[in-house]
């Protein structure tokens, strides 16, 4: 299989399985390399990451960073790394030659759904594509959300919980219309804003890891009555997600969810 791009990033990652998924389905090749989260600190970041001696590790290292967001403390992140990915975020892509820097994980996505040429993930012409670029932005707002309400969950205010839920309510609400016009979100074919629905969605529902949390701040999950409220969007993940080219990559992710 061609290699189309190479992607380091914290792992497991669902923003990785985007790209993965859509390797799966056009047959082409995605390289991922990476480490536990907590192991990242470790690493250089850089077009060709590699794991930092003990010695390399130190506040006078010219690679030296602090994480800006969902890491804390070091950082070692190269000159170049930062020229390819200014926002100095993983999942961090890079074209097979090295030198091209894809940042953001639904262009990441669409940059194999590309690579790969299939002949409708990404639309059959240049309108689909952009209808299918539509759900991509409208899943960033909605993930953008969700990583903050996620990361900030145990000091979490009355205010962040509200803006979480009204970004769902919007996000859902949308795709449940789109699923009741058409079987998959962008229209009749599965495109990636399916697989980046599915990953972002997925990850959101962790919140039901944090439900004591909620609950001794008086709040109740977001997603606590989705399945009834929203069927559609709610069984279009269920449906997707046990999928050989979804099963396979995102495993038991989401296991804990369907038994509840
Ligand atoms: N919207 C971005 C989110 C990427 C992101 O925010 N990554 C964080 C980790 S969750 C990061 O790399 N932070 C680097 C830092 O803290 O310096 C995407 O979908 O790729």
């Amino acid at each position: 299989m061609e290699k189309v791009l190479k992607i380091f990033s914290y792992l497991p990652n669902p923003r990785v399985w985007k790209a993965v998924i859509a390797g799966n389905i056009c047959e082409v090749s995605v390289e991922v390399i990476g480490d536990k989260p907590k192991q990242l600190g470790k690493w250089l970041w850089d077009s060709n990451p590699r794991e930092l001696e003990e010695q390399e590790m130190s506040e006078d290292s010219p690679h030296f960073r602090v994480g800006k967001r969902g890491f804390s403390g070091a950082l070692y992140k190269t000159d170049d790394f930062l020229k390819a990915h200014p926002f100095g975020t993983v999942p961090a892509a890079f074209s097979p030659e090295g030198n091209i820097g894809v940042f953001e994980s639904n262009s990441i996505l669409r940059a194999v759904a590309r690579a790969g040429n299939h002949s409708t993930l990404y639309g059959s012409n240049n309108y689909e594509a952009s209808r299918i670029d539509s759900y991509l932005d409208a899943g960033l707002v909605f993930a953008r959300e969700a990583q903050v309400y996620l990361l900030e969950i145990e000091t979490l205010t009355k205010e962040g919980y509200k803006r979480m839920a009204a970004a769902y309510e919007f996000y859902v609400s949308g795709l449940e219309e789109s699923l009741s016009n058409n079987s998959y979100i962008a229209g009749k074919d599965l495109t990636i804003a399916d697989i980046s629905f599915v990953c972002d969605f997925a990850q959101f529902l962790r919140e039901g890891h944090y439900e004591e949390i909620l609950k001794n701040k008086g709040l109740d999950l977001i997603s606590k009555n989705g399945p009834k409220n929203n069927p559609k969007v709610f069984s279009h993940l269920l449906d997707l997600s046990s999928r050989e080219e979804f099963s396979s990559v995102m495993g038991t992710y989401l296991d804990w969810y369907k038994k509840e």
